[in-house]
């Protein structure tokens, strides 16, 4: 009998070939030892309510009020919420046709993408479009649709930062598109070399490819860097040249910690370049409510901008965002609030700003004991964390354990994650699966365990680690990078 359409072996080839290694074997290692009853500390995933952080009390009093609307009649609503809470509960309310139960507007709710284009024209200076923003359950939503968008072959290139975020190659693999790597410079920060980038495009070309489109993660995941202003202009006329759509994911720009280098966004830097470049280059810039302070990834919201895009094209977008109706209504309410917080004078203001300075601190404190710790351990070198929520160290891996990893048929850095995981509990992502120079070894850990939890943590990785490379290491014919 053939195989029916839904056996393994009739399956989409592009599903087959869809790698995600956030949740992939060592996640699911961590899980199964999760089960047997070991403490794991998920660090696989930038999931910070997972690892205890506190939602912020402004927008769940609001998300409140409009998932039991009835709280709003009861005459003692005052006493259990602040009145500017119950005032833009009223006022998303009022956007809705039927509160959070109805669907919306396939783009989003109008009034939302308003907020969220006047939260663009006061970080930018230039205004934004409502018309030109759709919302989205979380960025990935967002991401998709546009590769999905650009891609029509398996000709068609997407220019990648190596490391990157694995919802790129996914998703490049899943609508069958072509991955072109670019590698950031680890020795420069992890920065962008243009003269690499030329020659990445150089190479897919030879080989039939049509690049049309550019991915940057700034601030990066998994590397951490902010980008220079310098950098992104270079990148824009880059752009410009090379006839590229520059996608611009920036779902950790409230995530700096440090202050040389601000979040600038693409979209700020391309206006100011003035025209043609500011009149010619597409620009997808994503946004969402499940990084900086906020963290609420479970609640799914997200939006994307497009700068440059024809009418037509846009219509196109939003005749496919229809197709799935809506995006999740809450979701769309928490970014609206994101974008909208309390403002100096709002009764909330200060309890808003106090709880958001101190996830934000904390972090950039987390970032300092995690890269302190990683760089006071053998054979172990790491960039600062600058932004984002991860720190991406480089494991010298001895020969020797690069042998033992080929001998039970591991990816060396998989070898050692999965060492390290049965030895602390503590579960990373192996850097293989953002990809990394041939020969070179990482890992990924986010920065989010509890503060006061870092220290034991950074402790029981630099004695599993020290006695590692013991293990391993031949005194002769190896040197750190
Ligand atoms: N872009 C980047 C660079 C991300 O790191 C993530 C999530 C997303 C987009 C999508 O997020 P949302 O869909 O929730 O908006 N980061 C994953 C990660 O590396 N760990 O956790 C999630």
């Amino acid at each position: 009998m053939s195989p029916r359409p839904l056996d393994y072996e009739s399956l989409n080839e592009n599903v087959k070939k869809v790698a995600y290694a956030v949740r992939g074997e060592l996640y699911l290692r961590a899980s199964e030892l999760q089960k047997e009853g070991k403490k794991i500390i998920f660090t696989n995933v930038g999931n910070p309510h997972a690892l205890g952080q506190k939602p912020l009390t402004f927008p769940r009093q609001v998300v409140a009020l409009c998932q039991a609307p009835f709280l709003l009649d009861d005459p003692n609503v005052g006493l259990l919420f602040p009145a500017d809470a119950i005032a833009r509960a009223k006022h998303y309310l009022s956007m809705t046709s039927g509160g959070l139960g109805a669907y919306s507007d396939s783009r989003g709710l109008p009034g939302i993408r308003k907020e969220v284009a006047d939260f663009i024209e006061r970080r930018d200076g230039y205004p934004s479009d409502p018309e030109l923003i759709f919302l989205t359950d979380g960025a990935s939503k967002g991401v998709m649709q546009m590769l999905n968008t650009i891609i029509r072959n398996e000709k068609d290139g997407i220019l990648v930062p190596v490391p990157q975020y694995p919802l790129y190659s996914a998703t490049i693999s899943l609508y069958g598109g072509s991955l072109v790597p670019y590698y950031l410079e680890e020795e420069a920060n992890w920065g962008l070399d243009f003269y690499n980038i030329r020659q990445s495009v150089a190479v897919a070309r030879s080989k039939g490819i049509t690049v049309r489109a550019m991915v940057i993660i700034n601030p990066g995941n998994p590397t951490g860097q902010c980008l220079s202003e310098a950098n992104i202009r270079e990148l824009l006329k880059f752009c410009f040249q090379e006839n590229l759509v520059l996608l611009a994911d920036e779902v950790y720009q409230q995530n700096i910690y440090q202050d040389e280098r601000p979040f600038i966004s693409a979209r700020k830097i391309l206006f100011d370049m003035g025209p043609p470049i500011s009149k010619e280059v597409q620009l997808v810039s994503f946004h969402t409510v499940s990084k900086g302070y906020w963290g609420e990834c479970g609640q799914r919201g997200g939006y994307f901008e497009m700068t440059n895009l024809p009418p037509q094209t846009v219509d196109e977008i939003y005749k496919v965002a229809s197709v799935s109706l809506s995006p999740n209504v809450p979701g769309q309410i928490f970014l609206g609030l994101m974008v909208n917080p309390p403002k100096p004078g709002d009764i909330s203001h200060l309890k808003f700003v106090v709880e958001s300075k101190a996830v934000l601190e904390s972090l950039r404190r987390r970032a300092h004991i995690m890269t302190d710790g990683f760089n006071s351990c053998r054979n172990v070198v790491c960039n600062f964390t600058e932004g984002a929520m991860y720190s991406f160290p480089q494991i010298c891996l001895p020969p020797k354990a690069i042998e033992a990893a080929k001998k039970v048929g591991k990816a060396p850095d998989v070898f050692y994650c999965l060492k390290l995981l049965e030895a602390t509990g503590i579960s990373t992502v192996p850097g293989s699966g953002f990809g990394q120079k041939e020969g070179v070894f990482h890992l990924r850990t986010t920065i989010l365990p509890a503060e006061e939890e870092m220290p034991a943590i950074m402790a029981s990785f630099k004695k599993f680690n020290d006695e590692f490379m013991e293990q391993y290491e031949d005194c002769r014919g190896y040197s750190r990078m």
